[in-house]
């Protein structure tokens, strides 16, 4: 009990959040902790997912003890209320990965028109790829036909068409599609998807439980489409990461510098502000303002995506995203949308940050709004710079308190990347040595890290165990979101933790092919695979994996884990892992105990079907043992050895 104690009270693990929570409560600033605990006890009825507000004869809640209501006002029973709200939740998630992916589908499409002088295809072999993956000829056409052809083949997919997704039907395996097909949930459009899911669970429509978690199921492989759609498209328009140096943490913010940070999910605009930061008219300016240079940094996964491809160093993420304000040092957080805290106004306000938001869906009140129109961009984002730069203006020589904490990083691991680095090893057929190590033991198994922080858990605590526990027993790891960024700060993203933590087995394969690739060490423990949307990459490699050696994704040794989650985003994710066959671990329950049904299918039932399933553990360090057991399962039923 004390010791259970003891674990609440810490907000936490990285010392810079540390440091700059003890400023926060002498200066008497509100953070989310603080709030957090204002909300205590959260209601019962939400946290097991029996409230029911989509009819205006509610709220209506279920008594999950029985002693109360067992039914709401229109008759709907605890199971359907429980897997109406948790696939609505699952919509929510799709709408925004893909909302994101036809921002970037528009995007490409001017590019293809000319319309655009600011953007341009960056990545003509990956356009190529991913047409020729579409079944689109590519022979004899111009870069700017390829990209009007992709762009347009992206735009199909949000309405409703004949045939199923394209960016699910051509990039998983063959009897995936078939299974999806079969329990008819390949969904004809991400939109309709989505829309439908939002009518099913209006008042009066889908009543039965498991057809409703079969509609989520939907909207999830919706998602998992979004997703792709959103790695391919800014592959194409910004380029494939490789590999990339850099550091994290607030230690990277520099007294002497404009400090800028780049918050939100959509590289749209943050690309623009890093050609715009490189420029000398603009760092001409920043100088005359007695600034020694303009520093670029990055929050959440806009901050991945510009790491990925940048270097440009990630300054925190998502739980503690209102703590480099108080620093003193943070000129301006330049925001597109997702996973803001509205709270960074106030925090802003009170120490004369810039606070700007770029996309008319996602206004703050007390920011600053220029919505970015991508016929002018860059003219746009020379003009936020310049906001920050007016800011620095008025606070140079004022004293700031920046944590001197950082650590090195290395990420930049896309698909192509770990094909490339692998195929250092052998050339002619670069999955070779992965399978031959899996199957040897050295490696046994994968298992890719995602999903957010959560205020509920110590900050990054949940990663921190269960990577250390299953890189000592030599399991290959791949992060994104701010998981990967919790690993960054804390740093796993490196060849040193590789040498201090990983298994004889995982540091044997690793050494040899950081060698291979001119490294100046091993990978890093764990690799890092991009942002959110990027989830579709380590499937991309599960799917060539399990294509090569003629089994399916859910016979492979690879799971997933979303030891922090809080958003919807990462709920669909979740779901579409489990529908491709992982076990995939959540660190917190998610509202769904009130249905037993529920429950049970999630976790269990299902695994009949796609041969994923939830696992929910709590406990990091049993999360780890259980993570690892799902992996020597599936390795018995290959028959090979540990
Ligand atoms: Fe982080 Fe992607 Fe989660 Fe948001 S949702 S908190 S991982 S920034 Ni993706």
């Amino acid at each position: 009990m004390e010791a259970m104690k003891a674990k609440k009270a810490v907000k936490a693990t990285d010392c810079a959040v540390g440091e700059m929570l003890e400023v926060a409560r002498k200066q008497g600033i509100e953070t989310v902790w603080d709030r957090y605990a204002r909300q205590i006890p959260q209601c019962g009825f939400g946290d097991s997912g029996l409230c029911c507000r989509n009819c205006t004869q509610g709220p209506c809640r279920i008594d999950p003890f029985g002693d109360g209501p067992a039914a709401g006002v229109c008759g709907i029973t605890a199971d359907s209320m429980v897997a109406r709200n948790l696939i609505r939740a699952i919509a929510a998630g799709a709408a925004s990965h893909s909302g994101h992916a036809k921002h970037l589908a528009h995007v490409l499409k001017k590019v293809a028109a000319g319309k655009l002088t600011d953007y341009s295809v960056k990545d003509e072999n990956k356009l190529r790829a991913v047409a020729t993956r579409l079944g689109i000829p590519t022979e004899g056409k111009s870069v700017q036909e390829l990209a009007a052809a992709v762009a347009s083949a992206a735009l199909e997919e949000f309405s409703e068409r004949e045939e199923p997704l394209a960016w699910a039907a051509t990039t998983l395996t063959s009897s995936q599609v078939e299974k999806l097909g079969g329990l008819g949930v390949l969904p004809a459009g991400i939109d309709s998807a989505i829309s439908e899911i939002l009518q099913r669970t209006t008042l009066g429509v889908d009543a039965d439980p498991v057809n409703l978690l079969l509609g989520g199921v939907k909207g999830a492989v919706a998602d998992f489409a979004g997703c792709h759609l959103g790695t391919d498209l800014a592959d194409i328009l910004f380029g494939t990461p490789t590999p990339v140096f850099s550091e994290a943490n607030m230690g990277v913010l520099k007294e002497n510098a404009v400090n800028i940070a780049l918050h939100g999910h959509n590289p749209v605009v943050s690309e623009l502000i890093v050609v715009a930061a490189r420029q000398e008219d603009i760092l001409a300016q920043a100088k005359s303002a007695g600034a020694e240079g303009i520093n670029l940094v990055g929050i959440c996964c806009t901050g991945n995506e510009v790491l990925m491809r940048q270097g440009v160093a990630p300054l925190t993420h998502s739980l503690s995203q209102e703590m480099p304000i108080l620093t003193g040092a943070l000129d301006a957080i330049v925001v597109d949308y997702q996973c803001v805290y509205p709270s960074l106004a106030n925090i802003a306000d009170c120490y004369g940050t810039k606070l700007i938001t770029t996309m008319d869906i996602a206004k703050i009140p007390g920011a600053v709004h220029m919505a970015i129109e991508e016929e002018r961009g860059l003219e746009q984002a020379k003009e936020i710079i310049k906001l920050a730069v007016e800011r620095f203006k008025a606070r140079k020589g004022a004293p700031t308190c920046i944590p001197q904490v950082k650590q090195k990083v290395i990420a930049g691991f896309s698909t192509e990347a770990i094909i490339g680095a692998l195929s250092k090893l052998n050339a002619a057929d670069p999955l070779k040595p992965l399978i031959d190590n899996i199957v040897n033991g050295n490696i046994q198994g994968v298992v890719l890290f995602a999903g957010c922080n959560n205020v509920k858990v110590p900050q990054d605590a949940n990663f921190i165990a269960i990577v250390k526990e299953l890189a000592k027993r030599d399991v290959l790891m791949l992060a994104t979101g701010c998981g990967a960024g919790a690993l960054a700060r804390h740093g796993l993203l490196t060849s040193e933790a590789t040498m201090e933590y990983a298994g004889p087995g995982l540091k044997a394969v690793f050494t040899a092919i950081g060698e291979a690739n001119g490294l100046g060490g091993p990978l890093p423990l764990v690799l890092h695979v991009g942002s959110c949307v990027d989830n579709s990459r380590p499937v991309d490699i599960a799917v060539a994996l399990a294509n090569k050696l003629g089994v399916d994704v859910n016979q492979l040794p690879v799971a997933a884990s979303a030891p922090e989650f809080k958003a919807e985003k990462a709920v669909a994710i979740g779901t579409w892992a489990v529908t491709l066959g992982l076990p995939t671990h959540l660190g917190l329950v998610p509202p769904v105990l009130g249905s037993k049904l529920v429950t049970r299918v999630l976790t269990q039932d299902i695994k009949d079907i796609t041969g994923g399933y939830f696992l929910v553990e709590t406990d990091p360090l049993l999360a780890a043992e259980k993570i690892f057991d799902a992996l020597q399962e599936r390795r018995q039923k290959l028959n090979i050895g540990t």
